[in-house]
């Protein structure tokens, strides 16, 4: 009867050594230890011996009992606790997933490289608020009170005297109020306007630049803008500067750039006259620096405009300005 319990047992170790799994331990258990397993049987079975047998049977089948029972929970708990240390596990080794990247908006962009240009040839950047009064948008830049673009039509009015700026002008008469010269700054920022198509948005970010010193004449003005247009085309890009008209400067031009489609020859984009029209300027209106207080006898400057998203267009061959204002990232990610 002993060598029997002792065969049961070993037979049990012996299969327990070979189980891998939890599964499979937990059926050695029930084969052995369960309601119908072999050593309950047996423990059963020792009813069945002669009386003096049974103690020494019941000790030793119990004890069997309590060895298999330790042997399996043992297993179990080592098996856990590998698969817990092989799912903690990282491999160092593995490369990493890459992590989505966002990049600049294309007119950031173009403001950065602006700046940059600008920087290099000695300007300082101003900054100044979106919400302007009539004084510096208006009346301070020479624009009369009968001028179009005070209509209701055209400028975004918050209150009779409130408004948006519709140029970035008012920031340069800000500075100017506060800097005697050498003035030598550009405005860039939002400015707003009542109009919305193709090539025209209520928002738009505008670059105006503006020098003032002794002996400032037109040509510097040509110097700078041929230095800029250079840098932010190419040096193959010509520049034609046509009489215009400004309230705030006397004389004034419009500056266009041989077609950079077409470099000339006439195309759907230039409307075949083979430029194309970048931004306006001139010698600032001696009214301007009247009302600021500067001596007109000793100082003359000059000033300059441009949309940054007509140039961005111009550059990279975007025939809507709306698709800079409406985030689709098919569009944003070619930048
Ligand atoms: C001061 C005096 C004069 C800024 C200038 C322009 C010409 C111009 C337009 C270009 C395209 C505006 O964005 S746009 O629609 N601008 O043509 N701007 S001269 O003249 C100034 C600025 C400040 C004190």
């Amino acid at each position: 009867m002993e060598k029997t319990i002792e065969q049961i047992k070993e037979e049990a170790l012996d299969e327990l050594k070979t189980a891998s799994d939890i599964e499979t331990i937990k059926a050695l258990s029930v084969l052995y230890l369960g309601r119908k397993g072999l050593v309950t049987q047996f423990l059963r079975d020792i009813s069945k011996l002669p009386q003096e047998k049974r103690p020494g049977a019941g000790k030793q089948a119990n004890k069997v009992k309590k060895i298999l029972d330790t042997a399996f929970k043992e297993a179990i708990e080592l098996l856990k606790k590998e698969a817990a240390e092989t799912d903690d596990h990282i491999d160092v080794s593995l490369p990493g997933r890459a992590v989505a990247q966002g990049s600049l908006h294309p007119i950031t962009q173009i403001n950065r490289q602006i700046f940059e240009i600008f920087t290099k040839l000695g300007f300082d950047i101003a900054e100044g608020p979106e919400v302007e009064t009539d004084y510096y948008n208006f009346e301070a830049l020479n624009i009369p009170k009968n001028h179009p673009a005070r209509d209701m039509q055209d400028t975004f009015y918050i209150s009779d005297n409130i408004i948006l700026r519709t140029q970035t002008s008012p920031m340069q008469v800000r500075v100017m109020e506060k800097q005697k010269p050498p003035v030598r700054i550009i405005a860039p920022g939002k400015v707003y306007r009542c109009d919305s198509d193709l090539t025209h948005t209520p928002m738009f970010h505008q670059v105006e630049g503006l020098l003032v010193d002794e002996n400032i004449s037109f040509g510097d003005l040509k110097g700078i803008l041929n230095t800029f247009i250079h840098q932010i085309f190419d040096t193959q890009t010509s520049l034609r500067f046509r009489p215009s008209f400004f309230p705030f400067t006397e004389p004034s031009a419009e500056v266009d750039i041989l077609c950079v489609i077409c470099r000339g020859k006439g195309c759907r984009v230039c409307s075949h006259t083979g430029w194309l029209e970048v931004l306006g300027c001139g010698m600032v209106h001696p009214v301007i620096f009247e009302n600021i207080g500067y001596d007109t006898s000793r100082y003359t400057g000059f000033a300059f405009g441009m949309g940054v998203e007509r140039i961005a267009m111009l550059k990279y061959g975007i025939d809507d300005i709306r698709k800079f204002f409406e985030n689709d990232l098919r569009f944003l990610r070619q930048f």
